[in-house]
C-alpha cells in the first residue's frame, strides 16, 4: 500500500498530555464525588471536552444546571492548561520528531486530527506547527471522535483518499473513527488498543515508513 498522508492524534500519540487530562478530569469527579480512576479515564480518551463531562455525570448519576455544566467546563480546562504550561519538544513521545522529519523530507502530507480545542495552543508549545499541513482540532468539527469527520477533513484537505492515509490513535475512540473513515489506523502507545486496531506499536519508534510505501 503507498501510504501519501500521515494523521496524527494529539493526546497520547504526539505528546503525554493524556495524563494530565485524567488528572485535571479526576480532580472534577472528586468535586461532583464520582468515583474515577484511570480505568473510567479510559473512556475518555479522544472523547472532546463537553462529551467527557457529561459521561463522569453519567458515571455519577449526578444531575446539574447548564450553568454549573460550564463552570466546571471552565475549571477543568483551566486546571489542565496550568499543568501543562511548561510543556516543550523534550515532551514529544518517542519516534515522533524523527518521524515528523522522515515523512517531510519523503514529501508526505502530514496532519493533526484531535478532538482537543487546545491543540494549536500545544503544538506552538512543542515547536512543531510547522510540520504540519493541516490541523483538525476540536473547535472544527461538529461530529466529534469516534466520528470520522476529524480524520475526513484532514484528507480531504490533503486531496487524498482516507485509503491513502494512515491514522495514528492511542484512544479507543479514534481507532473507531479511523476505521469509519476507511483509513489505516494504527494504535499507539496504549495496550487498551492493541486488540482493535489493526496495527499496534508500543511506541512510535517501532514504526518504520518504508513498510507503508
Ligand atoms: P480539550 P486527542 C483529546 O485529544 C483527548 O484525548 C481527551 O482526553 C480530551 O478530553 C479531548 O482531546 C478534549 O481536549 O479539553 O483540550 O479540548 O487525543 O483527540 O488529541
Ligand atoms: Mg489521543
Amino acid at each position: 500500500m503507498k501510504i501519501k498522508g500521515l494523521l496524527f492524534d494529539l493526546d497520547g500519540v504526539i505528546v503525554t498530555t493524556e495524563h494530565n487530562h485524567f488528572v485535571a478530569w479526576k480532580r472534577t469527579a472528586d468535586e461532583l464525588g464520582v468515583p474515577f480512576t484511570e480505568r473510567e479515564n479510559e473512556l475518555l480518551k479522544g472523547i472532546s471536552r463537553i462529551d467527557s463531562l457529561k459521561m463522569i455525570l453519567n458515571l455519577g448519576n449526578v444531575f446539574i444546571s447548564d450553568s454549573e455544566f460550564d463552570a466546571l467546563l471552565k475549571s477543568k480546562n483551566e486546571f489542565y492548561l496550568d499543568s501543562i504550561q511548561s510543556l516543550n519538544q523534550s515532551d514529544l513521545l518517542p519516534g515522533v520528531f524523527d518521524l515528523l522529519i522522515k515523512a517531510k523530507f519523503q514529501g508526505i502530507k502530514l496532519g493533526v486530527g484531535s478532538s482537543s480545542k487546545n491543540a494549536n495552543f500545544i503544538l506552538g508549545l512543542l515547536g512543531i506547527s510547522d510540520f504540519f499541513d493541516v490541523v483538525i482540532d476540536g473547535n472544527g468539527v461538529s461530529d466529534p471522535k469516534p466520528h470520522p469527520e476529524v480524520f475526513l477533513n484532514g484528507a480531504s484537505f490533503f486531496g487524498l483518499a482516507p485509503t491513502e492515509c494512515i491514522v495514528f490513535e492511542d484512544a479507543a475512540s479514534g481507532i473507531q473513527a479511523a476505521k469509519a473513515g476507511g483509513f489505516f489506523d494504527i494504535g499507539v502507545g496504549n495496550p487498551e488498543v492493541k486488540e482493535l486496531a489493526t496495527k499496534y506499536y508500543n511506541d512510535l519508534t517501532e514504526f518504520r515508513l518504508e513498510d507503508y510505501g
